[in-house]
């Protein structure tokens, strides 16, 4: 056996370029976290032997379906439709559905890989997988979008179960989408299997604070963050990229520990308001009348809307990317950094680009990792399954301080095993070598399967 660390290290990484060729952002977020496990074998020369890495690189299932459909004028399209059911070793697959144009098997497997640490990072019992299609909602009818997430479950329900896989929104995927998907899953299968899905409606197994978990557990990560530092959110300028679920949660939790979110965005462009993003227009916009940004300055006096063109221009403090992968690179990076930002915590999934983050760390801006920030989302699923399972109903309160637990326990956890590693105040390594551990121990429990 190969003792030289780095070496298995860097033969693990060409295999996975080998093996999964043209899946950049699946070899990017694998790079991140392989950078971070050198310490770990240097420990553990048991996951060499096992080769419990190799294992944890490659997804027990990836499924890819046909996604047939017809849209209001009766005109067919065909769709692509993905689940990658990436590690079980903790408890059922977990993880959001993605509808975007963008979506490919790299990006599913590259959501997938984040989402086994991320879970293990809660310490729920839950295991990690993705899913999702390259349709895009955008402009389309309810009628269409519910015709599309029956074709799409007609396909999904097969593999999904309380104990096998539960899947959840994300980037396209929110409550309409839920509502249409579960309502078809208990078509077919004639059960009221609550636990299958999350992010349920509040009327119908749905979890108190689920909606807003994603965002608000983004600022009590920044909160807890801030806090070793003497610091907090008030009297702060925040940005936050982005203007869908996560963006919205974000921008409410941060005004009530008083700091003043003055930018966001979506795909079209930016808006600033130096009063303060009105959520109640926000909300209106974007998620009433699914519009665009722009909507949000026609509507506000002291708003102003910047097309294209980034948001990270916009002077801050903090920086909450809360939109997609890699939006933040390194020239963001170093104009949040011109500006005076000290904290970079990421809302989205690997919103920051790796030239980022090292321009990031060596300027001494704190930043905090996705799977660890961001981690609130899954967290509150898992809520929603305890609280299906026992058939139960939390209130707001009791759910948003869990949540709040949650948070500053996963802090807690990446400050500290950074410190244990060698690696004071790198959260990167700290989130990445703290979920390894979870999933590695169960993983080498179960033997080779
Ligand atoms: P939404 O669909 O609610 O909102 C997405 C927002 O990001 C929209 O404002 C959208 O703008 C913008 N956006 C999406 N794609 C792009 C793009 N290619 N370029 C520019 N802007 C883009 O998604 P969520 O808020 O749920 O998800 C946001 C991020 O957070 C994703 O990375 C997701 O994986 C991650 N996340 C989500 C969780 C959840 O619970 N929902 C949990 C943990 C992470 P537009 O409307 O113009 O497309
Ligand atoms: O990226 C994520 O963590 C999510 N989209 C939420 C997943 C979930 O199962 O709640």
């Amino acid at each position: 056996m190969d003792t030289d660390v780095p070496a298995v290290v860097e033969r693990i990484y060409q295999d996975v370029l080998r093996r999964n060729p043209g899946e950049t952002e699946f070899h990017q977020a694998v790079r991140e976290v392989l950078d971070s496990l050198t310490v770990v074998l240097a420990r553990h020369r048991e996951y060499s032997e096992m080769k419990t890495i190799e294992r944890i690189c490659e997804p027990e299932r990836q499924v890819i379906f046909r996604v047939p459909w017809q849209d209001d004028q009766g005109e067919v399209w065909i769709n692509r439709g993905f689940r990658v059911e990436f590690n079980s070793a903790l408890g059922p697959y977990k993880g959001g559905l993605r509808f975007h144009p963008s979506v490919n098997l790299g990006i599913v497997k590259f959501l997938g890989f984040e989402q086994v640490f991320k879970n293990a990072l809660t310490g729920m019992p839950i295991g990690g997988g993705k899913g999702g299609s390259d349709f895009d909602p955008k402009g389309r009818s309810d009628a269409e979008v519910m015709r599309f997430c029956q074709s799409f479950m007609t396909e999904l329900y097969r593999h999904l179960g309380e104990y096998t896989d539960v899947p959840a929104g994300d980037i396209g995927v929110g409550a309409r989408e839920i509502g249409y998907l579960f309502g078809q899953y208990k078509r077919i299968t004639n059960r009221y299997e609550s636990g299958v899905l999350t992010g349920k409606g509040l009327g119908w197994g749905g979890a108190q604070v689920r909606t807003e978990a994603t965002g608000y557990g983004a600022a009590f990560f920044a909160a807890a963050m801030m806090a070793v530092r003497g610091d907090s959110f008030d009297g702060k300028r925040v940005t936050v990229s982005g203007s869908g679920n996560v963006a919205v949660y974000a921008i409410e939790k941060v005004h009530q520990r008083g700091g003043t979110v003055v930018a966001c965005s979506d795909s079209s462009g930016h808006v600033v308001d130096e009063r303060g993003i009105d959520l109640e227009v926000l909300k209106q916009v974007k998620e009433v009348e699914r519009a665009r940004i722009s909507g949000y300055a026609d509507r506000v006096p002291s708003a102003r809307f910047v097309e294209g063109g980034s948001i990270w221009d916009v002077p801050c403090d903090v920086a909450i990317p809360s939109a997609t992968q890699n939006e933040l690179d390194a020239d963001a990076a170093r104009a949040l950094i011109g500006n005076g930002c000290r904290y970079v915590v990421e809302g989205a999934n690997m919103p920051t680009t790796p030239d980022a983050v090292r321009v990031l760390r060596e300027a001494g801006v704190a930043f905090a990792p996705g799977k660890a920030a961001n981690a609130g989302g899954v967290a509150t699923s898992a809520l929603e399954m305890q609280q299906n399972a026992s058939r139960d109903r939390w209130t707001f309160q009791h759910s948003e301080q869990r949540l709040e637990e949650i948070m500053r326990g996963i802090h807690a956890r990446c400050h500290e095993t950074a410190e244990e590693y060698g690696a004071p105040g790198d959260l990167v390594l700290g989130a990445n070598v703290a979920g390894f551990l979870q999933v590695a121990e169960a993983v080498h429990a179960h033997g080779l399967v």
